[in-house]
């Protein structure tokens, strides 16, 4: 019986038949959200528990077979899926979704990492808490996948990364061993933080089993804003009234440019967005969390659009005046990338650079875009709150965008890196390297901060069979 053969008795031994699988339209599993690639593995395994992933790792190891761990697979740059060998071995968590407990007292909820971003969300406030990791794919993106990413998502700007709500982890080794590090403590000072090394690892130092992350009361009332501004320089200066006049109130502060806009609106007809028409190069959604009441929080919303509007950073806003109109307008931001993919396949840049140079970057590169690529289409958003641009761009309209891709996405990554790399920004703000990124990340980090990730790499997975290729390349 050859290797692979008995690997795959084995782990039908070790979750059930049911949960290997081998055949039949296994896309969901091999082929990436953006579509941009499509693999084939050896066995999708969905184990339902944490000694079942410990004897699944066990197995591969033991015959050299890779990992590939999956949790929701709407990651952006190629992480969760196979390669084309039919070698590898996608450990889909998904199974894995169980809510473990729930520490009112602490402040904390301890959770399977299979478990679903929204349904994470929704166990929580049923229980009068807040969990405010959000994003347009929390309907399918697991928690496992938000903490191998370190997802960022639209509350960034006051609750931070998913690393900043993470207490602890449980962790399968690449050997196979459970690292229970799920003690929940807010100070822990003993050695290094294992927890932050694989926060953000992409599924290349060990498979995340179990995690325990921060809670915070619900907000007595939310509302949300949608405004036009007359530049992105207008949206940065509205920014810095809405942190001194809301604080720590401010919990979403979202840019979008108007072609982003017109993408949600010739794909999704149903969606109305206000101002569209106007003249306005971009608009701006932002939130204002009160732990007073509704009154106070639409008393201190208004008076910062009028003072905005004296200062003649917004042109016009509305302010939702419940929560359906709040979720339409959170909608249209949110349907961009849905909107962008419908269009066609795209080249995405999720970048970030401090926010005070975000307008003379976007200027500069724009500039730079269209004088080579006459035509492409620039379709500017996202996180201004945290400095995080997604500053992507579609093939010229009537464009084989296929062939877009393939004759000038590294021209056009080119252009937009190095200018990245002249405002000392990041190529991957909240998306992480995958394997689409993995050459740009050689290129733009320093050769020690390299050498330093790599010898992390050789000595944690010293076999390379934890998801190699994907961050790093394999050596
Ligand atoms: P997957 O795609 O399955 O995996 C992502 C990476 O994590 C892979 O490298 C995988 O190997 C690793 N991984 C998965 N599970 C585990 C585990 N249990 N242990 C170890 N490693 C693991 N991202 C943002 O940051 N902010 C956004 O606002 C945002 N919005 C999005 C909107 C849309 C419409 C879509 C499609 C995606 C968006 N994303 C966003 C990207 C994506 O949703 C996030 O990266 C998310 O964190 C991925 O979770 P997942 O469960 O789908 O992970
Ligand atoms: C978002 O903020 C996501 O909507 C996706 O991070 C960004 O598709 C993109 O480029
Ligand atoms: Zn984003």
């Amino acid at each position: 019986m050859n290797t692979h053969t008995k690997l795959l008795e084995q782990l039908r031994t070790i979750v059930g038949s049911a949960n290997v699988l081998t055949e039949g339209d296994l896309r969901a599993f091999e082929q990436d959200w953006r579509k941009r690639e499509t693999g084939k593995s050896l066995a999708v395994v969905r184990p339902a528990n944490t000694p079942e992933v410990a004897a699944v790792v066990k197995a591969c190891a033991a015959a050299a077979v890779s990992i590939v761990p999956q949790g929701g697979n709407t990651g952006m740059v190629v992480g969760s899926t196979p390669d084309a060998s039919g070698t590898q071995v996608v450990l889909s968590l998904q199974r894995m979704n169980q809510v473990r407990a729930l520490d009112g007292a602490n402040l904390t909820v301890t959770v399977d990492a299979g478990c679903v971003l929204q349904a994470i969300q929704e166990t929580c406030e049923k229980a009068g808490y807040l969990f405010p990791l959000s994003m347009a794919s929390e309907g399918s993106c697991t928690i496992g996948g938000n903490l191998g990413t370190n997802a960022g998502g639209t509350q960034v700007v006051r609750y931070g990364n998913t690393r900043e709500l993470c207490l602890g982890l449980e962790v399968v080794t690449p050997q196979g061993e459970i690292w229970d590090g799920l003690s929940g403590l807010r100070k822990d000072n003993t050695g290094y933080d294992l927890r932050h090394l694989m926060i953000g690892s992409e599924g290349t130092l060990g498979v995340i089993t179990g995690a325990i992350m921060k809670l915070y009361p619900l907000p007595a009332a939310q509302l949300t804003a949608f405004a036009a501004v007359p530049s992105l320089e207008a949206a940065v200066q509205l920014l810095g009234l809405a942190h001194q006049h809301l604080s720590a109130g401010l919990t979403g502060f979202e840019v979008m440019g108007t072609f982003a806009l017109s993408l949600v609106t010739k794909h999704f007809p149903q969606q109305r967005v206000p101002f569209q028409e106007g003249d306005q190069p971009y608009c701006v959604v932002l939130e204002n969390s009160d732990t007073e009441s509704e009154v106070h929080a639409r008393e201190r919303f208004e008076r910062l659009l009028e003072v905005a509007m004296e200062q003649g950073c917004v042109l016009d806003a509305v302010v939702a005046e419940s929560i359906t109109q709040a979720r339409a307008l959170w909608h249209i931001r949110e349907s961009i990338p849905l909107a962008q993919a419908q269009e066609g396949l795209n080249i995405k840049h999720d970048i970030s650079i401090a926010v005070s140079r975000i307008p003379e970057f976007v200027r500069l590169t724009d500039a730079q875009l269209q004088s080579a690529y006459p035509g492409a289409r620039l379709v500017n958003y996202g996180h201004l709150g945290d400095g995080n641009l997604h500053y992507n761009v579609q093939a010229p309209p009537g464009a084989d965008a296929e062939a877009f891709l393939r004759d000038d996405e590294a021209g056009v990554n080119t252009i937009v890196y190095d200018m990245v790399d002249r405002f000392n920004g990041s190529i991957s703000a909240e998306h992480g390297v995958g394997s689409l990124k993995r050459e740009k990340l050689e290129q733009h980090k320093s050769p020690v901060a390299l050498h330093m990730m790599r010898s992390i790499k050789r000595a944690l997975d010293p076999q390379n069979t934890m998801n190699p290729g994907r961050v790093l390349s394999k050596e």
